[in-house]
Order: structure tokens, then C-alpha cells, then sequence
């Protein structure tokens, strides 16, 4: 499907879903800037497009992103605040866009900090997920503005369109980093085919968004910030930068916490007075992802999602030698 027809059908889909969901009613309005579809690789975004974008720092200096999803509450990754107890260093800036100058922003601490509590208990990056409360509600303006969550059942088909932002390394050695706020687009890559392309184990509960050529992804420092898919006039977030093999390999993928998976863990712990404005995504793309058959999988791959499989097979051969051994013996007896 080419790209103006996705954009076409998320058109006509925005329509339905925003009357139904009236986003525009609730206090998260997703809407940014102007959007520019012609954005190759990594670029300097303009300044205030991506107004929920947070810069999570120690004094000044930026370690992660994270995104505003109402007046009170910060979505970033639980990495970012691991070890836990240092969050009282930490400072939240709201309308960053170059790193060095600070005017125009404005900051606040984390008044709370409420982490997934199923974060890290199994070592494998699973629930990569935290919840910041603010030390006081920052005032929305143009150059800050909440970002719409994506609800429970959304579906994001391979190969569809996301965007990342975030001041994070522009190589994977982390020589350099950037002045002024970047973005990306990368397309969704589908849970089975990133599975099959890592090492490591991607939980269910997390997606995939890069290129087969690489040269484009997110990067240590972006870790927290919003991956974010268009619809219509609106921003959704879907994503949060959690991990990936290195940056920008080619076949590497990197892996976001996939955010409606948390739907009912995020309004249980944000005040329902406040809730955020989650919005169902749910384009009518098929999802070739469904079908993808991994050929040439690792060992991880193996060992770790097919294990169940493998014994199954391994039982029928057993089974089948077992029937043999009893024929022969049988036939031997027979004589
Ligand atoms: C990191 O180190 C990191 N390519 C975050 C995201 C990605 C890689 C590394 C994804 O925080």
C-alpha cells in the first residue's frame, strides 16, 4: 500500500474514530505542528511540533525523554528511573527544543514516581513503563500540549508508518549529540518478524519500528520518549524508546513498550479525574505481520518461542520409534 493511500485510509478512519471518541473533547488533543511527510532519516524538528515531548535531566543535563499525557502526569520507560531514589534529581523540562538554551521552557520535579510493578522481575526489559506526577500541573501553550494514548485493541499493521523524536545520540557510539530536538519516521515491524530478527527476547507487550537497511532509529538518550503514529489532525502515542541491539543496525529493530497493553494499568494509577485521552487506533490495513514465517531464526528465537513446538515434534518421533519397536519386536516374535 503506498504511503498517500495509508494516509488516505487513517483520514477517513480518523473521522470515524474522533467522533466516536471525541479526542478533541477530552483534555489531550494530540495535536502538533505542521507535518512534514517528506522527512528523510533523522532531522532537526521544527520547534513546539512535538509539544508533549519532555526532557528528563539531572540539573540541565538531558538523560531521557518521556511524554505529557495531562496536566499532572509524565509516561516515560521504568529504565530511566532505574535505580529508583533518584528521582528527587531529576527535572522535567516542557517546550525544549534546543539543549542549551532554556528559554521558553518550563520545568518542574517529580512530585511521584509510580513504575510497573512487573518491571525487571524477569531481567528480559518486560513492563518498561513508568508513571511521573508532577510536582505542580504545568499550563498547556503552544509549545506544550498533551499527547493522545493509544486505547486498549488498537492494532498497528507492519509497515505503517511511526515517528520518534528525542535528543538523543546521533550514533550508536553516542560521540554525538544533538543540539536541538530530531525526529525520524520509522515503519512498525511486526512482533513476529522482530522476534525473529533479535537475539534477545521482545516481549509480547512491546512493537517494533525500523528499517531492513537501518540508518534510522532511535538511540541511547531517546529511551522514555513518545513513539507517536498520525491520525488524522491527531498525534497517538503507541510507543515508548525502550531498547534495541546497538542503533540503526540493518535487520535491528529497535523495541517500544507498546502502550495500550497498560490502558488499564495507567488509568488505575493516574486520577480518574484527570484520566488521559486514550483513542482507539485500528486501521483496516491487513497486517501482513500475522503471516510472516521466520526462515532463518536464531537460536534464541528457537530455544526461547518455539521450544513448545519443538517438544511437541519431538514427542511424535518418539512415539513413531516407539510403534516401530513394537512392530519389530512383534514380527520377531512372530518367528
Ligand atoms: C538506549 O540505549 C537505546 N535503537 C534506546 C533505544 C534503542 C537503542 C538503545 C533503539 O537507551
Amino acid at each position: 500500500m503506498s504511503e498517500m493511500e495509508h494516509y488516505r485510509l487513517v483520514l477517513v478512519f480518523a473521522l470515524t474514530v474522533s467522533s466516536f471518541h471525541g479526542c478533541q473533547g477530552q483534555e489531550c488533543t494530540g495535536q502538533g505542528g505542521a507535518f512534514r511527510p517528506r522527512i528523510v532519516g533523522g532531522d532537526e524538528a521544527a520547534p513546539g511540533s512535538w509539544p508533549w515531548i519532555v526532557s528528563l535531566s539531572y540539573g540541565t543535563r538531558h538523560y531521557c525523554g518521556g511524554s505529557l499525557i495531562n496536566e499532572h502526569w509524565v509516561l516515560t520507560a521504568a529504565h530511566c528511573m532505574d535505580p529508583p531514589g533518584e528521582e528527587n534529581l531529576t527535572t522535567i523540562y516542557f517546550g525544549r527544543h534546543n539543549i542549551s538554551t532554556l528559554n521558553n521552557t518550563v520545568s518542574r520535579g517529580i512530585g511521584s514516581m509510580w513504575c510497573h510493578p512487573e518491571y525487571n522481575q524477569t531481567g528480559e526489559m518486560e513492563n518498561d513503563i513508568c508513571l511521573l506526577k508532577l510536582t505542580e500541573p504545568v499550563a498547556f501553550t503552544e509549545h506544550i500540549r498533551p499527547v493522545c494514548l493509544a486505547a486498549r485493541g488498537s492494532t498497528f499493521p507492519a509497515g505503517f508508518p511511526s515517528w520518534v523524536a528525542g535528543w538523543g545520540a546521533l550514533d550508536e557510539g553516542g560521540e554525538r549529540n544533538p543540539e536541538a530536538l530530531q525526529e525520524v519516521k520509522l515503519p512498525i515491524v511486526g512482533i513476529n518478524e522482530c522476534r525473529c530478527l533479535n537475539i534477545y527476547y521482545v516481549s509480547e507487550t512491546t512493537i517494533c519500528a525500523g528499517y531492513p537497511s537501518g540508518g534510522r532509529d532511535s538511540c541511547q538518550g531517546d529511551s522514555g520518549g513518545p513513539q507517536v503514529i498520525r491520525l488524522g489532525s491527531f498525534w497517538v502515542q503507541l510507543g515508548i524508546v525502550s531498547w534495541g541491539l546497538g542503533c540503526a543496525r540493518p535487520n535491528l529493530p529497535g523495541v517500544y513498550t507498546l502502550v495500550p497493553e497498560y490502558e488499564t494499568w495507567i488509568t488505575s494509577v493516574v486520577d480518574s479525574s484527570a484520566s488521559p485521552g486514550f483513542v482507539l487506533f485500528d486501521p483496516p490495513d491487513e497486517d501482513n505481520d500475522l503471516h510472516y514465517v521466520c526462515e532463518d531464526k536464531h537460536e534464541y528465537y528457537n530455544t526461547y518461542y518455539t521450544s513448545g513446538v519443538d517438544s511437541g515434534a519431538r514427542l511424535d518421533s518418539c512415539q513413531l520409534l516407539s510403534l516401530c519397536a513394537i512392530l519389530l519386536l512383534r514380527i520377531m516374535l512372530a518367528f
